[in-house]
């Protein structure tokens, strides 16, 4: 049995290495991200005896009721990216606006876009929930970060990743050279590499969807699922079904065995629930790295340019047959 050594600490700087014009800001920016994730893996764990798993009362931008966690997970990824002093401004599922920081100022080269708490309405289950977040360049030296620098396609995506919580504590991230998976060693308290590379699998056998919006889907879009579920699609076998209602263990599924995830629009939420920016647009570029795709529908995610740094989106990710076949039905262009 060969047991897994290098620390992402490690191997953010060996992969560092590989680009000499690179002055450390990134790699410290990942490295506080990992130390971030650690944290809120270890509050999520000890939620249920600290009694913290409850609503604060209050609620986000969103209008969505807020946990005590989400708030909590949000101050020690602000706390520790403020302090790292390598980027210029950050975003937050659980704030309003753009947070500005002393950073900006000194010339920080990057902007930071994390949802803290995704799935947070399944913590009181002990279901996984996880963190994500999206790193773009500023623009403008000179002129410093702006909201401006997060309203970029994901194809402008400098590194982007995802924590999940549960069973193990992982994290996977790309910075635009393949996807690598870490998985927390609680004995020594680090993360050690134990995917390099990760790949979708071109085709798989798992659809995800959350069927109770049925009756609020297009014909079209039924359809489509209900050929998933026939052995007389075009694969010739039925898809077999796993929602978790989780985007981080959804997707994180979907990415290690394949198949395909959508939550799309629906009749009253046509323009999806997602958040673009630091849900739909991270993991995209993740899947983009592993030979996957994803697409709203008629554009593949990573074209899309935002217009606000709260939008929402339809999404819709999967292996390279199964996005083939959804764009076959639902764009004119395949995935590029
Ligand atoms: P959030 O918990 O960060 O607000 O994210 C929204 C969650 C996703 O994790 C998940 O994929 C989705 O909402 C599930 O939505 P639904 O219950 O409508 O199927
Ligand atoms: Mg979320």
């Amino acid at each position: 049995m060969s047991i897994p050594t290098e620390t992402l600490s490690r191997f953010i700087l060996r992969s560092e290495a590989e680009h000499p014009e690179a002055t450390g800001e990134l790699s410290d920016l990942l490295t506080s991200i990992g130390v971030g994730v650690k944290m809120i893996g270890h509050l999520v764990a000890s939620a249920g005896f600290s009694g913290v798993h409850g609503y604060t009362g209050r609620k986000n931008v969103q209008g969505e009721q807020t946990h005590q966690l989400d708030e909590d997970a949000d101050e020690i990824l602000v706390d520790l990216l403020g302090s790292s002093g390598h980027f210029g401004s950050l975003v937050s599922e659980e704030r309003d606006g753009v947070l500005e920081t002393e950073a900006v100022r000194n010339g920080a080269k990057y902007v930071v876009a994390f949802d803290p708490l995704d799935g947070s309405s399944n913590i009181g289950s002990n279901i996984p929930v996880g963190t994500i977040f999206t790193i773009f360049r500023v623009r403008d030296d000179e002129r410093g970060a702006t909201q401006e620098d997060f309203l970029q396609q994901g194809r402008e995506v400098v590194a982007a990743g995802y924590s999940v919580y549960g069973a193990k504590t992982s994290f996977v991230y790309s910075a635009g050279n393949g996807v690598h998976g870490f998985t927390l060693d609680r004995t020594i308290g680090e993360f050690v590499l134990t995917e390099e590379s990760m790949k979708m699998p071109k085709r798989g056998s798992i659809y995800s969807v959350n069927e109770g919006y049925w009756e609020k889907w297009s014909e079209k879009l039924q359809a489509f699922i209900s050929s998933l579920r026939s052995q007389a699609n075009r694969m010739g076998y039925a898809y077999t079904g796993r929602y978790v209602g989780s985007l981080v263990a959804d997707f994180d599924r979907t990415l290690r065995k394949g198949g395909i995830f959508l939550h799309p629009g629906n009749v009253e939420r046509p323009g999806g629930k997602l958040r673009l920016l630091y849900e739909c647009i991270p993991l995209a570029f993740i899947a983009q790295q592993a030979d996957g795709c994803a697409s709203d529908g008629p554009t593949e995610i990573l074209d899309i340019l935002p217009n606000d740094i709260h939008e929402r989106c339809p999404f819709i990710v999967g292996g390279e047959e199964e996005s083939q076949w959804f764009r076959e039905e639902f764009s004119d262009c395949p995935c590029r």
